[in-house]
């Protein structure tokens, strides 16, 4: 029997976790869970709240994208994900960084986002396993879920702007990591895989978008993971226009 993957569709890490066993060429079974309901069932079945989790076939579990990649080179040795030309050290630091600084911010953006337009939740749903939900109940179904996803994630008007300001200086970060070869080789490496999909939902913000586009990281965010057509329209967050997005945050 495959691998069992517990995920959330549009979860970012759980995006990396797909693409590692894709390109090692291990079979995947999807568990797709309702959306907010990790807590509640990820806690019992991995001791963590959060998705992705893996049960392998021999019964061994892994909760959390970079434990699963280190667990797949672990099995699989190649093509190694946590070695290559950039060396080990660099892929390591790169993967680190892009777990545990870049990550978080497109899922607070995006939650942010979502309040103010809850109904571009339904476009989030492409792709999906499970039956596509109508818009009038994503529409009602935000009004429980973005409250509990706002808590859980420590979205408020500060974090926001926190997020809005530091994200320049952030993805200067990608492209310099693109720069030194870090990122974007022949072969993916982790930190390829854990920090191309959240550059990749950024831009579904069109307020951010601007700060990413013509950027080598824009490029890099789409070479192994496709273009989403999902979007959250712009005047949702606290950047005034695009010509602004592309510097600083609104006062
Ligand atoms: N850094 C971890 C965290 C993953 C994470 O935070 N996943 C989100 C979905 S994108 C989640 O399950 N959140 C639920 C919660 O925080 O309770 C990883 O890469 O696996």
């Amino acid at each position: 029997m495959p691998a069992r993957i517990y995920l959330l569709h549009g979860s970012h890490p759980s995006d990396t976790a797909v693409k590692a066993f894709e390109i090692k060429g291990l079979p995947l079974k999807f568990v797709e869970l309702p959306i907010s309901m990790q807590p509640a069932i990820m806690k019992p079945l991995f001791g963590g709240r959060t998705v992705p989790g893996v049960r392998f076939e021999d019964g061994e579990k892994v909760q959390g994208s970079t434990a699963i990649m280190r667990a797949l080179d672990r099995r699989v040795s190649s093509p190694p994900l946590f070695d290559g030309p950039a060396g080990a050290a660099a892929i390591e630091e790169a993967e680190h960084w892009g777990n545990d600084v870049l990550q978080s911010v497109p899922r607070r953006l995006l939650w942010a986002g979502f309040t103010k337009y809850p109904r571009a939740m339904h476009g989030f749903q492409e792709g999906a396993r499970s039956p596509k939900l109508p818009m009038p109940v994503v529409v009602a179904l935000s009004k429980v879920v973005l409250p509990i996803e706002r808590r859980l994630n420590g979205v408020d008007d500060s974090t926001i702007r926190a997020d809005l300001a530091a994200l320049p200086a952030q993805l200067d970060q990608v492209d310099q990591y693109i720069a030194d070869g870090v990122l974007n080789g022949e072969q993916p490496n982790a930190a390829d895989l854990q920090i191309a999909p959240s550059i990749r939902l950024l831009y579904t913000l069109e307020d951010v978008r601007p700060l990413v586009e013509g950027r080598p990281a824009e490029a890099f965010a789409f070479r192994w993971f496709p273009r989403l057509t999902a979007s959250v329209p712009s005047g949702a967050l606290p950047v005034q226009t695009a010509a602004q997005a592309a510097t600083l945050p609104a006062a």
